[in-house]
């Protein structure tokens, strides 16, 4: 069985990061592995959230992992916390890189056109030298925008001209596969194009666009990424999953009355991921 380390922190209430990471790579057949980053009672769309850094836990927790000789199929990184715990991943990713680990960055720090509240442009620049360690990143269209000095733009405004731009630009930061995600290149449409550098190649999937926006939906995507590269399916494949089970999951969500504000209802269908092709 694969075995996925996940580095991001636990909100205990808000469905996203860890509380996605684990059921999702979990269902699709790898064994998760967490190092959590921080400890909050909520996301960060919450008023009044509590937050305990897990910083100084990194390295004993590490250093207990290398005495016992712990390999990891995959790193996936998400929402970190600080530029200091940028540099401990990219120690990290040195110390637990094997010749077949996948390294995954998610620089979770940023949609529509803003910062989230706790990070700030310092942070954008050190999650670009993450980005670089990495062998594949998915960042949204702002995340991008920030860590490539270009304009942010909204999706009406997209073109392939600006997006394979942005692509170039990410790629010169390092990482062999860059996707950019929330990207729509026709009137109702949204979805994800990657370019692989050591190819050349692009690839671009778009759904229809559904009209809402949920929290989580980002952690959801490469969470399904990363599970399902571990499934064996190309990142093209992986990509095109994440984005239709993402897709399909705001459209469940949208049809439950009681729907929390602050989180999608992946666990209604996780089932239907496990049968995805
Ligand atoms: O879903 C990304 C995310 C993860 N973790 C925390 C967040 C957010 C987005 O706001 O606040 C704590």
């Amino acid at each position: 069985m694969k075995r996925v380390l996940t580095i991001q922190d636990i909100s205990c209430l808000g469905k996203c990061s860890i509380t996605i990471a684990l059921p999702v790579i979990s269902a699709l057949g790898s064994e998760a592995v967490i190092l959590p980053t921080a400890v909050l009672s909520t996301h960060t769309m919450f008023k009044n959230f509590t937050v305990k850094d897990l910083s100084d836990q990194i390295e004993p927790i590490t250093q207990h992992w290398l005495s016992e000789d712990v390999k990891f199929d995959a790193i996936y990184t998400g929402y970190l916390g600080t530029p200091e715990q940028i540099d401990q991943m990219k120690e990290l990713f040195t110390q637990f890189r094997g010749e077949n680990t996948l390294v995954f960055v998610d620089p979770v720090m940023a949609d529509n056109g803003k910062l989230y509240p706790a990070f700030d442009m310092a942070y954008a620049k050190k999650n670009a030298e993450l980005c670089g360690a990495a062998d594949i990143i998915v960042p949204n269209i702002t995340e991008a925008a920030f860590m490539t000095d270009m304009e942010y733009r909204e999706e009406k405004d997209h073109d392939e001209e600006y997006i394979k731009k942005m692509l170039g630009r990410l790629a010169e930061l390092g990482a062999r596969i860059n996707v950019l995600t929330g990207v729509s290149l026709e009137p109702g449409k949204t979805g994800v194009m990657g370019l692989d550098t050591e190819t050349g190649d692009y690839y671009l999937y778009q759904n229809d666009k559904i009209n809402a926006s949920f929290h989580g939906t980002g952690d959801l995507f490469s969470s399904t990424c990363v599970g399902e590269m571990m499934r064996g399916k190309s990142w093209q494949d992986a990509m095109r999953i994440a984005a239709e089970y993402t897709a399909r999951t705001i459209e469940v969500t949208m049809h439950n009355p009681d729907k929390p504000w602050y989180g999608v209802d992946f666990e209604a269908t996780l089932p239907e991921l496990i049968l995805a092709k």
